[in-house]
C-alpha cells in the first residue's frame, strides 16, 4: 500500500474530516497522526514548522506541506481528477462545488463555532453567554 500521503489532525475535527472524506471518495491511502486538542500540540516548535496557524488539518506528499482543509480537498481532488468528478473542471459545474465549500467555511462556520467551543469543547475561553445564545439561534 502507498502511503505517500500523511495527514496530520485529530479525526474528530470536522476540518480533518473533511480531508478524511475525500480521501475516502478518492480511494486514497494516507498515514494519519492524531494532533490538536486532546493530542500531540499544534503549537508546538514540531508543528508550527508545517503550519503557522497551529491548526489542523495538515498534509505532506511528495509536493511539499499543506494547511487549510478545503484547499486541501481542492488540491487532492484536483491531483486524482483522472478518475473522479469531485471538482469539475467546467466553470459553472465548478463553482457549484466552491459556493458550499466556502459557505461552510465562511458563513455556516461562523455562525455556530463560538456554542461548539463553548458547549462541547467546553473551553474557557468561549464563555460570554450571549455569544453562546446568538450561536444556538443560529
Ligand atoms: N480554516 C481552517 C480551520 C482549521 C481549524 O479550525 N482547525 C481546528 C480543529 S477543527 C484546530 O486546529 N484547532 C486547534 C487544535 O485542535 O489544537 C481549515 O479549514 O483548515
Amino acid at each position: 500500500m502507498d502511503h505517500s500521503l500523511k495527514i496530520l489532525g485529530k479525526a474528530s475535527s470536522i476540518n480533518v474530516r473533511k480531508v478524511l472524506w475525500t480521501c475516502e471518495e478518492l480511494g486514497l491511502s494516507f498515514e494519519r497522526e492524531d494532533w490538536g486538542s486532546g493530542f500531540a500540540s499544534t503549537h508546538s516548535p514540531e508543528f508550527l514548522r508545517f503550519n503557522p496557524n497551529a491548526q489542523v488539518p495538515v498534509i505532506i506528499d511528495e509536493a511539499g506541506v499543506l494547511w487549510e482543509s478545503n484547499t486541501i480537498c481542492r488540491y487532492l481532488a484536483g491531483k486524482h481528477q483522472h478518475h473522479h468528478e469531485l471538482l469539475p473542471g467546467e466553470p459553472a459545474a465548478r463553482a457549484r462545488v466552491e459556493q458550499w465549500m466556502d459557505w461552510q467555511a465562511t458563513d455556516l462556520n461562523s455562525s455556530w463555532s463560538y456554542a461548539f467551543m463553548a458547549l462541547v469543547r467546553k473551553d474557557p475561553e468561549y464563555q460570554d453567554s450571549h455569544r453562546i445564545e446568538v450561536g444556538l439561534r443560529g
